[in-house]
């Protein structure tokens, strides 16, 4: 009898997207953070993805203090492995987005294939009223702002990781990035079994349309065969319906409020583990087994 696949779920906890202003249940602080990955953790996530914001008004730091400030308590309360962004914020650059990962050498770090436009207008209109000053030019700014991964960006995190065994989350937002990654694979800078997160329905990105979805599992399997793993995220309402997808066709899975706030229509998602415990559903219905974070480490071959 065949063995049932296992679904890795990731739950990227709070992300530098969404502003508190969209949801009180937006994690900020460092025990809200640790919290809120625990509790994702506890209802099935085998990676948490993770990025701080600063306790006092909400907004994207990749200062490695605040990612110390909830880390302990993940680890002291969960197996869940650790990720952690390299991307940040689009409005940082590469050295600031880069030291988390450098200085804390997690399992998992996130990896973006290309610079490209990076949509928040949409969340400007929805949301008249914001609580912190940062909010708004940070939503408006995105319309002239480019969130930059050259080809020197990707060459410079990879090999400044190098000696870290740090295998890395790689974000593929349109299909033009499954190449880029191959190209670093040709260069030597990755190494099999890749990680590839493919990203839909982004303003910039590739849209979330299941023929999108299709064409970039076809390619990346055209592109690394057996040598990958292949998981997917949905922005906003797209999230669960992306996700079903990608689990009804030999995928892995990516959950959370960074991804998207909400947990059916107009029903903003009350934390992390909500997320969770809805596609964990979902991968059942399919007959299909979540990943523990030790069977993610394995299918991935982390450092543990
Ligand atoms: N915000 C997501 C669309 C990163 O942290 O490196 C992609 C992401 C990027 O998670
Ligand atoms: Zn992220």
């Amino acid at each position: 009898m065949m063995a049932k696949q296992k679904v890795i779920i990731t739950c990227a906890v709070t992300g530098a997207i969404h502003t508190p202003s969209m949801s009180p249940y937006l994690p900020v602080t460092a025990d809200e953070i640790a919290d809120a990955a625990i509790g994702a953790a506890e209802a099935g996530a085998a990676i948490v993805h993770l990025h701080a914001r600063k306790p006092e008004d909400g907004s994207p730091s990749q200062d490695p203090d605040l990612f110390r400030a909830f880390l302990p308590k993940i680890k002291a309360a969960s197996k869940v492995v650790i990720n952690l962004t390299t991307g940040g914020a689009p409005t940082m650059g590469v050295e600031e987005r880069l030291q988390p990962a450098l200085q804390l050498k997690p399992e998992v770090a996130s990896l973006n294939m290309g610079s490209m436009n990076f949509g928040l207008y949409e969340m400007l209109n929805r949301y008249k009223e914001f609580k912190h000053d940062w909010e708004r030019p940070y939503l408006a700014g995105s319309d002239d702002r480019i969130f930059r991964n050259t080809f020197k960006d990707i060459a410079y995190i990879l090999e400044s990781c190098s000696d870290n065994g740090t295998r890395f989350e790689i974000e593929c937002y349109d299909i033009g990035h499954l190449y880029t990654a191959s190209h670093f694979f040709d260069r030597g800078l990755i190494k099999a079994p890749f990680f590839i997160q493919s990203v839909f329905g982004l303003r910039g990105g590739i849209g979330s349309h299941i023929e999108d979805v299709m064409q970039m599992k076809r390619t990346a399997d055209r592109l690394f065969g057996n040598d990958y793993l292949w998981s997917v995220l949905g922005a906003g309402r797209s999230q669960i319906p992306i996700a079903t997808v990608s689990a009804a066709i030999g995928g892995n899975v990516r959950v959370g409020l960074e991804d998207s706030l909400w947990d059916g229509p107009g029903n903003l998602a009350k934390s992390n583990a909500d997320q969770v415990k809805r596609i964990r559903t979902v991968i059942e219905a399919l007959s299909l087994e979540v990943a523990t974070p030790d069977e993610a480490r394995a299918m991935l071959q982390l450092k543990g």
